[in-house]
């Protein structure tokens, strides 16, 4: 293709959940835009993660696009969570619904992406092509460069091995197999009592022991539906302005000042409820430790009701990190799990897995055998993807070299030296932390709206400013160090990657007031941003 290629106006990478709304967002606004995805269907995570037991944690109801209410009112979703194939099917029906797939480029890798100062447009670079427009706009996720562990020997291993974050398309059939699980993050957590269910022997390898609520997950009755879609406009409102663009009940005393026994009582609530938002309830479970150790303490006594062998129970207890500061994971029978005949937990914290073998893993001295190894060991989280990119800007900056030492962007959208480049969801926004979709609607409409600003008043070069950038670190910094998260060896800040900087890389100050930031930044004619001819 053609070096000035005029085609697009902007090219977009990735068809997941932000690429699609960016795509519909840019065409409805008249830009020439086009996609490029690797995988061969839309859907993003969830075209990739089809493990056993993969589903949402964000309630179905809220985890869907609301920039359109026939859709948000015609959809029906099955259950309280979604499972993974019902949230693939729902992006397949947006990408139907509003013909995206005419602009996306399925089964394609973008390898490298080069700013041209002369001409003020990217050149994109895929494994066959190159092709040219004058914004880029990344829309990669930030869960999506899998990461597995340089274990010596791991392409000896003779069976079956799949990382839950690339698993195969076609059902893996467990039955019969001896079937090792490393990790227990989220993926895990999920997966393990769906395959123990199918599986001869299910032995699960833990470093780190995690907090886990039940979902209690159940069918969405036609009553709960239609409430909530009566109600759509306010309730999606309400929710673009909480802390985590999730609605919950939140208490607005603290933990620490309620008797025992009303505590005791509110967590037994909020246990039966279950989900994600159990460590919102108080305001403190995140900032005070001692709010926060009544929260752990509570959740590591229903391990122990629940887990029928002490040992293994005090296995599974989380010690080493404040309740909430790595991601919190919801199940549905995690801890039960473990009282099957069939399924054991062996501790890698301090004898940790020293060789994938032929026929399994070493750990010590102890030789384990298995048919099937599912790799649940995380991703390279935020950076990753943006990093597996050859990303270059203005003077040839790499933006892997640029972010050498953490991510510097400002509001997680832009990065200064980086003109025209826009990252969905990117460091320094909340994303993470929050509903996905709301926070990718958000960003959409932001970026829809600038560039929009751009051609209205004959910009073609936005840039992030330097100073507005170190301001914004600062603060992502700041208000993160006023809460707990800092404390734990998570993936919020880069620590299950071997060499990768320690920084809280999500933006906490919450979504609503994120969202009112945005908007102020734009009203002002885009404060901290260059425009220039
Ligand atoms: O990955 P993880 P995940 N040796 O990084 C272990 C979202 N998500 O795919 O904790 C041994 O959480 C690692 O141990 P440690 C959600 O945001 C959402 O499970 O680093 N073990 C850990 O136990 C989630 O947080 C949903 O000590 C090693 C595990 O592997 C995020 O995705 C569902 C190791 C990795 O856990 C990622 O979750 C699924 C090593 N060398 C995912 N390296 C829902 O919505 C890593 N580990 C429900």
């Amino acid at each position: 293709m053609n070096e000035h290629d005029p085609r697009y106006d902007a090219i977009i990478i990735g068809a997941g959940f932000a690429g699609m709304y960016m795509l519909k967002t840019l065409r409805d606004k008249g830009f020439r835009a086009h996609v490029y995805e690797r995988g061969t269907d839309v859907g993003g995570t969830w075209y990739w993660n089809r493990y056993p037991g993969a589903r949402c944690d964000i309630e179905s109801l809220y985890y869907c696009y609301s920039f359109s209410d026939e859709l948000q009112q015609e959809w029906r979703w099955t259950e309280r969570y979604p499972s993974q194939p019902e949230i693939l099917r729902y992006a397949r029906h947006v990408a139907d619904r509003f013909d995206l797939r005419r602009d996306i480029s399925f089964d394609t890798n973008v390898r490298a992406a080069a700013f041209d100062e002369r001409a003020g447009r990217w050149t994109v670079r895929t494994d066959d092509a190159e092709i040219t427009a004058r914004f880029l706009i990344t829309a990669v996720g930030c869960l999506s460069a899998t990461q597995t562990p340089d274990f010596p020997g791991i392409g000896t291993f003779r069976g079956e091995s799949y990382h839950t974050g690339r698993w195969p398309h076609e059902e893996v059939d467990f039955t019969g197999k001896r079937v090792g699980v490393i990790g227990t993050g989220s993926s895990a957590i999920q997966a393990i009592p769906v395959i123990a269910r199918q599986a001869a022997q299910v032995t699960v390898f833990q470093r780190t022991a995690q907090f886990s609520i039940p979902a209690q997950n159940h069918p969405l009755s036609p009553e709960e539906q239609r409430r909530v879609k009566a109600d759509y406009a306010r309730l999606r409102a309400e929710a673009r302005m909480t802390q985590s663009g999730i609605l919950a009940e939140r208490l607005q005393h603290n933990a620490t000042e309620v008797p025992a026994a009303e505590f005791k009582a509110e967590l037994d609530r909020r246990w039966a409820i279950g989900g994600t938002t159990f460590t919102a309830t108080y305001p403190d479970t995140l900032r005070d430790p001692a709010a926060n150790e009544l929260s752990a303490n509570y959740v590591r006594g229903k391990i122990r009701e629940i887990v029928d062998d002490p040992a293994t129970a005090e296995l599974l207890c989380p010690h080493d990190h404040p309740i909430g500061t790595k991601r919190i994971c919801v199940d549905t029978d995690y801890y039960a799990t473990y009282n099957r005949d069939n399924v054991s937990l062996v501790d890698i914290r301090h004898t940790p897995i020293s060789a994938i073998t032929p026929g399994g893993l070493r750990v010590g001295d102890r030789d384990f055998e298995f048919d099937i190894i599912a790799f649940a060991t995380g991703y390279d989280a935020m950076t990753g993807p943006l990093n597996r990119i050859d990303i270059r800007g203005a003077g040839g900056l790499r933006l892997r070299e640029k972010w050498a030492d953490g991510p510097r962007t400002y509001l997680g959208l832009a990065s200064s030296g980086f003109p025209n480049l826009f990252t969905i969801t990117g460091p320094g926004s909340p994303s993470v932390l929050s509903n996905m979709i709301v926070s990718i609607e958000q960003h959409v409409e932001w970026i829809g709206a600038h560039l929009e600003h751009l051609r209205d008043n004959g910009f073609t070069r936005s840039e992030a400013a330097a100073d507005a950038e170190r301001t914004w670190g600062e603060h992502v910094n700041a208000v993160a160090a006023e809460t707990l998260y800092p404390r734990a060896a998570s993936w919020y800040m880069g620590a299950n990657v071997p060499g990768k900087p320690r920084i809280f890389m999500p933006y906490i100050g919450g979504v609503g007031t994120y969202r009112e930031h945005c908007r102020e930044i734009a009203a002002g004619g885009y404060r901290g941003f260059h425009l220039t001819v």
